[in-house]
């Protein structure tokens, strides 16, 4: 059996042997065909491996990055098995073929994996909707169409140096030129196939896009997307016709703990379509009455239209979880109260100020105009210039004291360093501010406290 590597100075060396169809073409068509066969090969598996995954994740409310590891691990085990399984069919053992399949799809299916996930987590929405969603499959085909173009010229130049697929070819093959992967394989087959992901899951991707933009826009006060009445949200578990239903609200112990919740409709039936509002569909809220222990998190949906996400109920004491989310082009907040037993030992709100540390040298600076709140980052002094966060420069929950009311904040379209929303504040009193922003791929909060007067 021949297991020489053929780089291209010594191919011709090789000529001799009277095995020419065994030899891995080194450039040109003949080379390009194969690598597409073998991204094919790969792009198959991560696709089985990401619906697998993320119906596996959905079904048992995982967090993204519990799904994004199985559908990983699923997207490598179907990835090998494909390059297994005709070689096992030609009467080769397993233990002769697991080497095989490792050389040729290891690298290969890392590449694919890593783009396939980043664009799936990039996508706003991608990673909520569920296996009925259009934007999941949008999302998805759009995902591996880039992914497959990344990973074609690394097959490429890999097969060119004799490893990757390449290895497979070598120990495979009675005078086929090495193509063997049955007719679904075919070059131009393939390239017809990622061409037509790539347009269609790029209109869908693009309309998504464009979905977050007419939702971020219609919060600028223009009223396309008016909240249902004047009153804050959040004070309620049920407003206009819809009821939150949530569950546990009442703790056995402080900690970690699954909270899932549905939204019912007046007839009792669960909402499954929400819009995408700050590049979610849903964003939960958690904090403790007396404004300690704040989180601001992004639950899963499964099919029935339950949400479930871990919320750090760390501290005794009675805590406001609230559910902000859009339906019908009307953004609303509904919250619940989740007892957690223990010695509750309250802390007064901090004094009002305009500055507040971020930790790890990060400091926040805000600077209050009639019914705008501008913000600038420092670190350790030097000016910072924010990523983007949830479609924004940042995001601001602001709750009043007393009975924290959830006031809708609205990012502003702001250059530069300032983060700018535009905030209507409901009555006079003083609001607990949380800004998040994103810097060094890291999400940060500074909390700040703000008395406004009438
Ligand atoms: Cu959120």
């Amino acid at each position: 059996m021949e297991t020489t590597t053929h780089a291209p100075a010594d191919h011709e060396h090789h000529d001799h042997h009277g095995h020419h169809d065994h030899e891995m073409p080194t450039s040109g068509r003949a080379l390009s065909g194969l690598a597409v066969s073998a991204t094919a090969h790969c792009l198959t598996g991560c696709a089985i491996g990401e619906i697998t995954g993320l119906a596996i994740g959905t079904a048992l409310g995982w967090s993204d990055a519990a799904t994004i590891a199985l559908a990983v691990g699923l997207a490598f085990l179907f990835g090998y098995s494909l390059t297994s399984l005709p070689l096992l069919r030609a009467g080769m053992t397993l233990a002769a073929v697991a080497p095989i399949a490792f050389a040729a799809d290891t690298f290969s299916i890392a590449v694919m994996e890593i783009v396939d996930n980043g664009v799936m987590l990039l996508v706003p929405g991608a990673m909520e909707a569920g296996l009925g969603d259009a934007v999941f499959w949008g999302a998805l085909s759009f995902a591996l169409a880039v992914a497959f173009v990344v990973a074609f010229p690394v097959n490429r130049w890999l097969i060119s140096r004799g490893k990757g697929h390449a290895v497979m070819h070598e120990h495979h093959g009675d005078g086929d030129g090495g193509h063997d992967m049955g007719p679904m394989f075919h070059p131009r087959r393939v390239l017809a196939i990622v061409s037509t992901m790539f347009l269609a899951g790029g209109a869908v991707v693009v309309v998504n896009w464009d979905d977050e933009d007419a939702a971020m826009a219609g919060h600028g006060g223009t009223a396309q997307t008016a909240t249902a009445s004047d009153e804050p949200g959040g004070l309620a578990s049920a407003q206009d016709g819809l009821r939150l239903s949530a569950r546990p609200t009442r703790l056995a112990a402080p900690g970690r703990t699954a909270f899932s919740f549905q939204v019912l409709d007046d007839a009792g039936r669960p909402v499954r379509d929400f819009e995408i509002e700050s590049a979610r569909r849903m964003h939960v809220i958690a904090v403790r009455r007396d404004a300690t222990g704040f989180q601001h998190l992004h639950p899963r949906m499964s099919a029935d239209g339950t949400w479930t996400t871990a919320v750090d109920f760390r501290d005794p004491g009675a805590w406001r979880v609230f559910a902000d989310f859009q339906v019908d082009g009307e953004r609303r907040t509904l919250g619940t109260d989740v007892l957690v037993p223990g010695r509750f030992e309250p802390r007064p709100l901090p004094a009002p100020s305009t500055t507040a540390d971020a930790g790890d040298g990060y400091r926040v600076t805000m600077a209050s105009r009639p019914d705008e709140l501008h913000f600038e980052v420092t670190r350790d002094g030097r000016p910072v210039t924010v990523q983007p966060y949830l479609g924004a420069r940042g995001h601001l929950v602001a709750l009043r004291e007393g009975d924290l009311a959830y006031l809708h904040v609205h990012p502003e379209r702001s250059d530069g360093r300032e983060i700018a929303f535009g905030v209507e504040y409901p009555s006079a009193g003083t609001y607990r501010l949380f800004l998040q922003f994103r810097h060094d791929g890291r999400v940060r909060t500074a909390a700040l406290t703000q008395r406004v007067s009438g």
